[in-house]
């Protein structure tokens, strides 16, 4: 097999990619580990940034988002019994909209399918070659017989996730990272159970809480848990007790209970590698970047990146011109550290650290009592929360 653009991985990153190539009448082939009923099912982010909905209406997959995705107006963070509430249009002219990534990947892989493109579910790539020549080469295992096969390719895209093969390829000294791990993840869970107004973080003595939705009916609710806990740990009745003691809602009336039909755990971490790029191999997504999820970033800038590499291909198709691929890293990063730096604060913002001595517990609450006060850090929060920058940053 031959094509253009070799892409590892069906995530969000991979699968905008491809459709993003799709417009530009560029050739890629997406070759994914897992199913598709896996990749369709994994539950994770939920909040897209204009930036992103605009690129689905772009790409002319956003039928399903029209119609299910929620607007979220508004932000709340809580701290000592007190709601800092943030109006996103006031403060911004925009907002934020709800809508499941696993309903964005069943739209995107739906949306590829139905032009007949190639997209290889249980094809896991085991290898890369040649990425510093021009004909850099994926070795996979094929899904029908479990041969391994070659696709010859222009250029790579790693879109692979944080567990992914391609940066194991790019020789050691090419590229640099920066990590920081947290002793802290997140439960998370999705509950038959009508969803509270406005989206809340809580900053609580005994640890973050966060109540999210997913559609009028499910909430998608989050608690602190130590890195060690597991899911199972987490029976409905201990889940439901601590979320209100850590909303405040000691009284029990303002979050409604449902039954819980999902929960996992999820690490939290920071995570750069430096560049994203390599020869004629290219990362996305948490193939090159992890944030923690406080900002509620990961997937937008997944897309962003696959924008960016997008843009940078099209150039080279069209103009003959590599200038958009070698920026390509140095636009990401921009970006990337920004979030990194807006994830990392709003972490630090609203979690129990075990860390913290007495002075670090006041400073936390000192800032949440200035944010509560001040229109410029409201302001501040709620331009990065809707998503910064424009395409060039
Ligand atoms: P993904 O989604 O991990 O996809 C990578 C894909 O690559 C496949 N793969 C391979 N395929 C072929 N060969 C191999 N050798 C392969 N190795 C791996 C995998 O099977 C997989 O299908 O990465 P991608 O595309 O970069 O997308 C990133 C996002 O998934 C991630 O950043 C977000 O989910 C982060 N995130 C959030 N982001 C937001 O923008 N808004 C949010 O509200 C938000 N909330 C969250 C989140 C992440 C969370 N977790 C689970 C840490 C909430 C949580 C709890
Ligand atoms: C979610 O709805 O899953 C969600 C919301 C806000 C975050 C992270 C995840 O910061």
């Amino acid at each position: 097999m031959r094509t253009q653009v070799g892409i590892i991985g069906a995530g969000p990153a991979g699968l905008f990619l491809s459709h993003l190539l799709h417009q530009a009448d560029i050739e890629c082939v997406v070759l994914e580990a897992r199913s598709r009923a896996h990749v369709e099912s994994r539950v994770r982010a939920g909040v897209l940034e204009p930036g992103t909905v605009e690129t689905m209406q772009a790409l002319g997959v956003d039928r399903r988002l029209k119609q299910s995705g929620m607007v979220d107006h508004g932000l709340d963070m809580r701290f000592r019994g007190r709601t800092i509430h943030l109006d996103l249009p006031g403060l911004t002219g925009k907002s934020v909209m709800i809508y499941g990534q696993q309903e964005v990947v069943k739209d995107l892989i739906a949306a590829r399918l139905a032009v007949g493109r190639p997209l290889l579910f249980e094809t896991p790539v085991v290898a890369l070659d040649g990425l510093d020549g021009d004909r850099p080469k994926l070795r996979y295992r094929d899904g029908n017989d479990g041969e391994e096969r070659t696709l010859e390719c222009d250029f790579i895209a790693g879109c692979d996730g944080y567990h992914g093969v391609s940066r194991a390829f790019v020789p050691k000294e090419a590229f640099r990272t920066y990590e920081q791990a947290y002793d802290f993840a997140w439960l998370g869970v999705l509950a038959r159970a009508k969803p509270i107004a406005d989206m809340t973080y809580s900053n609580s003595e005994r640890g973050f809480a966060l109540c999210s939705r997913r559609s009028m009916e499910v909430s998608r609710l989050y608690l602190q848990v130590r890195a060690d806990e597991k899911a199972e740990e987490w029976p409905d009745v201990r889940f439901w007790d601590e979320l209100h003691a850590r909303m405040y809602d000691e009284a029990r009336t303002e979050i409604a209970e449902g039954e819980i039909f999902q929960r996992d755990v999820a690490h939290l971490r920071a995570f750069v590698m430096s560049p994203m790029q390599y020869g004629r191999l290219f990362l996305a997504g948490d193939a090159a970047h992890i944030v923690p999820p406080t900002g509620a970033k990961g997937l937008n800038l997944a897309v962003a990146d696959a924008r960016i590499m997008a843009r940078g291909l099209t150039e080279f198709y069209r103009a003959g011109s590599r200038a958009g691929l070698d920026a390509f890293s140095e636009r990401c990063l921009r970006r990337v550290w920004k979030t990194v730096r807006f994830s990392t604060m709003m972490t630090g913002l609203l979690h129990k650290f075990s860390s913290h001595t007495a002075l670090e517990r006041e400073l936390q609450l000192a800032e949440l009592a200035y944010i509560a006060g001040s229109h410029a850090a409201q302001k501040s929060i709620a331009e990065q929360y809707v998503g910064l920058f424009g395409e060039g940053v």
